[in-house]
């Protein structure tokens, strides 16, 4: 016979306490295994603001992958309609007549099990652990626990826990002012949340856009996710990507589309999107992990695709070149690359060539302006002495040899 904690609950997101709660109810119940059942569309909250099924399952499975008395179970989330915990127990006492199941609640939830579906039901299947987390009076839960037991025989025990103020609700509000969260939610959690743009700008985002998002919202998710400074230079990028394409004969609004895009993924620190990368199945290279600066152009290829919904190829492969340049670019890929390097807002002092002489040549002589650049990071690099990623390496001298 089995003793088996159910931790039921939204998770939106799974948190710290989450943990906590399930662990110290493990180890104070000698608990087997404590299951995580996430609950589709649970009676008594709104259904706005909860992120999909799939994300919540997600984040779950990251908060207790390394945990080895902890489960998942999707069992609430593939139930259709409103979700009991009458018709879990119900199912899992008669598909397991030999385990032993002790339902986790906080201890605020006492105030109303009396309103769920058939309490008495519930008592009679389950034991109840009900977690002090510090937001309710020992009184108050005793007092509770006290009126259940007489009224329906209910075993009810407390988990004690040290008082812990977090809840899912105070995560979202941060995240959506763009505050840190990762004190609260475990770090894969944390990198999840922010790779999706989980509880911030996620109301425009898709989960598989079928249609590429319009400009005007590609604006609000950017200036949401990304640092000011790199939102303008996004704007400065797209601008002067359109003013390139109209002199050079590609289209203005693919151009334009790239530009604002090309950075999207930098909303993610290094950390994050060498997990980010990880989770997309992106392979990155050696230079790559110790460079992540380099990172970011196929990793934003890969959300402008699956977040933005581009499906446009040459836009999508525009991102991913921009960083470094490839030999035999396309028009549209040069474009970005300069685009980026000479956009209104950079003011480096570049050398050998300056940069009001690449601007002014890259009006006239694309493969002459994308020489003088490369030309410029390589030494830049060179004098750096960063490690130059072989693919700079390989533009470089494929447009310097165009020169002779
Ligand atoms: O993303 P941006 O800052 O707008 O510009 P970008 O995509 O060209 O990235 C510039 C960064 O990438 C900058 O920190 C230098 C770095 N970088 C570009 N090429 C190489 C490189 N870093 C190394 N180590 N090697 C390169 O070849
Ligand atoms: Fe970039
Ligand atoms: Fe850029």
């Amino acid at each position: 016979m089995a003793k088996i904690g159910l931790m039921g609950g939204t998770f939106n997101p799974i948190h710290n306490v989450h943990l906590s709660m399930a662990e110290e109810a493990r180890t104070q119940y000698q608990l087997d295994e404590v299951r995580f059942m996430p609950s589709k569309n649970p009676p008594h909250k709104n259904k706005q603001g909860i992120a999909s099924d799939s994300h919540r399952k997600r984040m779950i499975q990251h908060a207790i992958q390394d945990h080895p008395h902890f489960t998942f179970s999707d069992l609430e989330l593939k139930r259709e309609g409103i979700t009991f915990t009458r018709d879990t127990l119900a199912y899992l006492t008669e598909t397991c007549p030999g385990d032993q199941f002790y339902f986790i609640l906080g201890g605020d939830s006492l105030a109303s099990l009396e309103s769920w579906k058939e309490p008495a039901y519930i008592f009679s299947r389950c034991h109840i652990l009900a977690a002090n987390r510090g937001d309710i009076s020992e009184n108050k839960i005793t007092e509770w626990i006290q009126y259940y037991q007489e009224k329906y025989g209910a075993r009810i025990s407390e988990i004690q826990m040290p008082p812990q103020r977090i809840s899912s609700e105070m995560i979202r509000n941060k995240l959506a002012s763009g505050c840190d969260v990762s004190t609260y939610c475990p770090v894969p959690v944390t990198q999840y949340i922010r790779f999706h743009g989980l509880y911030g700008c996620d109301r425009l985002l898709q989960e598989k856009p079928e249609s590429p998002m319009k400009i005007s919202d590609m604006y609000a998710c950017l200036s949401a996710c990304l640092k000011p400074k790199r939102y303008i230079h996004t704007l400065g990028v797209a601008m002067t990507a359109a003013n390139l394409a109209a002199v050079h004969g590609c289209d203005c609004t693919q151009a334009y589309t790239a530009g604002l895009l090309h950075d999207c993924a930098k909303y993610l620190t290094g950390k994050e999107q060498i997990a980010a990368c990880q989770e997309a199945d992106i392979s990155l290279t050696k230079v790559e992990m110790e460079n992540t600066a380099l990172i970011h152009g196929k990793l934003g290829a890969y959300i402008a695709k699956t977040r933005y919904g581009i499906q446009d190829r040459e836009i999508l492969s525009a991102i991913t070149w921009h960083t470094t340049g490839k030999p035999k670019m396309t028009l549209l890929e040069k474009i970005i690359y300069l685009a980026d390097y000479m956009e209104p807002g950079r003011a480096m002092n570049c050398k050998p060539y300056s940069l009001a002489q690449i601007r002014r040549t890259s009006f006239k002589n694309l493969d002459r302006a994308l020489f003088m650049v490369l030309e410029c990071c390589v030494k830049y690099l060179e004098k750096s002495g960063a490690p130059i990623d072989p693919q700079t390496i390989d533009t470089y001298k494929y447009y310097r040899n165009k020169m002779d």
